[in-house]
């Protein structure tokens, strides 16, 4: 990204406490804040600090802009950014960019933190009426409430992000595949497994969702925690409940779910008495290892290791649970395979087998009829299946059967060539787990 150094105004603010400091620096189009602690001889902290002071804004602000995917699809990624005009809200994302695949930050390299540049909420009227209906709706303090959605402020980030494509995304199942399907994360995915296999486990006897496909989605969504998001959910989700980009072709509505995500995770906040401005995650505010927005938090997430309290950021245990239960909750049917291949006969009636899109319609004979060819044991199956077509760019599409499971992945992120990467990805690493490496 062209940042250049003439173009920063920097402003840095001291604050110091027993165990950290924080700093900030303003670039044009965002503002960084950096905690950094203290663990070092004096002398090598400050030099530390310098140094990570001159790099890591360029960085931070850099590596996000050029990866939104760092979890935009946040859903329940998918509520957050769900189709492509053309797809009417019900199909496919555009596939996202990859994430980048980079070693977990450290604690004590400090975190980057991307807080909103823009005007704060407290001089908009309409967040201060949202803050008055809440309280009154909700039976929350208002003066927390004013406060609260006040400090928050406008990330003309969040807004650049969360802008339509100017040219259409020219979709291309290969590489989108190659983004997620590589040795990075299927090592990673494989550590994984073998850590949590109990729990995991567990999850499936209790939920029915098998260790594959929960370990295929924190995959993609996070690369098992690597990358949640460093964007504060406040000030991501107050920019998209009250400046939502007008151009979007349905910027009223999404405005509208924003308001009802900034309300979920207030609620949540102030519930748990924790402090909504240390809460990070996508620029969409999906937050934790599986990225989950706040209604989905409210609605799916469960305390899976029984401790007392809902942690998808550090407990392992809980993010498995709570994925194979949000599964579960769409109807995940245990035993069922996702899909099966399929060979179009040339006389095959695209138009009608394409036409209900990922919805499961045709039963298995019904398809065959229309000239979506099956194999054993797909033929004798006994549920509704849906032709998937995933595009290659200018080569032919790679099709294939969809079963109900096949679209329960997809209310996780509301993209069939997202879960058809959380599927290969998981079955590629429990390859490897039989094979013994
Ligand atoms: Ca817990």
């Amino acid at each position: 990204m062209g940042y250049g150094a003439g173009l920063f105004k920097r402003s840095l603010t001291m604050n110091f406490k027993p165990t950290r400091f924080t700093f900030e620096v303003n670039t044009p189009s965002a503002q960084v804040r950096v905690l950094a602690r203290w663990h070092r001889p004096l002398w090598n902290r400050w030099v530390a600090l310098l140094a990570f002071a001159a790099a890591q804004p360029l960085t931070a602000v850099s590596q996000v802009a050029a990866n939104p995917s760092s979890s935009p699809s946040g859903s329940p990624s998918a509520a957050a950014e769900p189709a492509t005009p053309r797809a009417k809200g019900k199909t496919q994302a555009r596939p996202e960019r990859p994430q980048r695949p980079k070693a977990a930050p450290k604690a004590s390299q400090g975190t980057t933190v991307l807080i909103g540049s823009g005007q704060a909420y407290a001089e908009r009227a309409e967040a201060m009426d949202f803050a008055e209906r809440l309280a009154l709706e909700r039976g929350l303090p208002a003066h927390w409430l004013r406060q609260t959605i006040g400090q928050a402020r406008r990330s003309p980030l969040v807004i650049q992000l969360m802008q339509p494509p100017s040219s259409p995304f020219v979709k291309n199942w290969r590489v989108y595949r190659g983004r997620f399907i590589e040795d990075i994360r299927i090592q990673a995915g494989l550590r994984f497994w073998q850590t949590h296999e109990g729990e995991l486990n567990r999850a499936e006897s209790i939920y029915g969702v098998p260790p594959e496909i929960v370990v295929g989605i924190i995959g993609v969504e996070t690369l098992y925690g690597r990358h949640m998001g460093q964007f504060r959910v406040m000030d991501a989700l107050a920019t998209l409940a009250f400046d939502f980009p007008a151009r979007h072709p349905r910027a009223a509505e999404r405005s509208e779910y924003f308001r009802k995500e900034l309300e979920q995770f207030l609620l949540a906040q102030h519930r748990s008495q924790t402090d909504p401005f240390e809460s990070l995650g996508s620029y969409a505010g999906a937050t934790g290892m599986p990225q989950f927005m706040p209604s989905s938090i409210a609605s799916f997430a469960v305390d899976f290791d029984k401790d007392g309290r809902i942690d998808l950021r550090s407990s392992v245990s809980d993010v498995i649970g709570s994925v194979a239960h949000y599964l579960k909750a769409f109807n995940w049917k245990p035993g069922m395979p996702t899909h099966y291949r399929v060979e179009l006969d040339k006389q095959a009636d695209l138009s009608s087998l394409l036409a209900p899109d990922i919805l499961p319609t045709f039963s298995a004979q019904v398809f065959q009829e229309k000239g979506a060819l099956l194999q054993e044991p797909a033929t004798s199956h006994t549920g509704p299946l849906a032709l998937i077509e995933l595009l290659n760019g200018s080569e032919a599409p790679t099709f294939v059967a969809g079963t109900e499971n096949f679209y329960v992945i997809t209310r996780y992120n509301w993209s069939s060539y997202y879960a058809m990467a959380v599927i290969e990805l998981g079955q590629e690493i429990a390859r490897r787990k039989n094979r013994g490496h």
